[in-house]
């Protein structure tokens, strides 16, 4: 059986850079609708990244940042009303096509497909956005494409904690060493790693650059296209600056 068996996708980031002007714009939205003066700039929202999962994400923000605000009695009840709020102005913007894939995705999952390499994700954000990213810039029936979407609050804990990819797997009936885990942050290769995955490449984005990824197999700036090649961070670097499955391949260790 050609090795990786797998490739486990992180969404945010790493399919497609949706924070700065999803995410970010979507809560901003949420926050104006509720009659709140809350702005989350692009670099307090970098700051913000720290925590994963827009709820948590939120209640960090009162914890920390707005530690003014006068909380109402129902917090929990309140931040959730809120998110559901951002979750439909986020799936808006996907709608309109606000955000494409990130060059290469496209071009790996077809050539997953083509051979037969398992596909599935592993992300925190919540699972309807996961579908309207992947409605807004892949062909129709796409999300069948992978056959187990780990999402949102369907684990305890977020990343990184590895909970996601433990499900992932279990869902698959796979050993960590037979997948490929491809990332774009800090939080998401710990995850990865402490779910036993000992390859996971990582594409990084502005608000990742700079973060340490030691126990990643290879980093990039991207995967990589004929338009768009692939500049290699850290790793083995990329034929003609593409990512494909035959860099993967070569990056696979084998125990003594
Ligand atoms: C993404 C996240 C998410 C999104 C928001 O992490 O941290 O919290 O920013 O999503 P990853 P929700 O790339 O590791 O999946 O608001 O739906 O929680
Ligand atoms: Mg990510």
């Amino acid at each position: 059986m050609a090795w990786p068996e797998a490739l486990i996708f992180d969404v945010d980031g790493t399919l497609a850079d949706t924070e700065r002007d999803g995410h970010r714009v979507a809560f901003n939205r949420a926050f104006a609708e509720a009659g709140l003066d809350w702005v989350w700039s692009e670099e307090l929202y970098g700051d913000l990244l720290s925590v994963t999962g827009g709820k948590e994400r939120i209640r960090f923000y009162l914890d920390h940042v707005n530690t003014a605000f006068e909380r109402p009695g129902d917090l929990g009840g309140f931040i959730a009303g809120l998110h559901r709020s951002k979750t439909k102005h986020y799936m808006t913007l996907m709608a309109e096509g606000a955000i494409p894939l990130r060059p290469g995705v496209r071009g790996l999952l077809e050539e997953a497909r083509d051979t037969g390499t398992r596909l599935a994700i592993a992300t925190t954000t919540t699972p309807e956005n996961v579908s309207a990213l992947i409605e807004s810039t892949l062909p129709g029936g796409a999300l069948d494409w992978f056959e187990v979407v780990g999402a949102g609050d369907i684990v305890p804990h977020k990343k990184p904690a590895p909970d996601i990819y433990r499900y992932v797997l279990e869902h698959m009936q796979l050993a960590p060493e037979q997948v490929m885990a491809l990332e774009d942050s800090a939080h998401g290769l710990t995850a990865a790693r402490n779910a036993g995955i000992r390859h996971v490449l990582v594409t990084v984005n502005g608000y990742t650059l700079g973060q340490d990824f030691k126990g990643a197999a290879a980093v990039f700036d991207k995967l990589g296209d004929p338009g768009h090649p692939a500049e290699s961070l850290a790793g083995p670097a990329a034929a003609e600056g593409i990512v494909d499955l035959a860099y993967l391949r070569s990056l696979e260790v084998t125990r003594p």
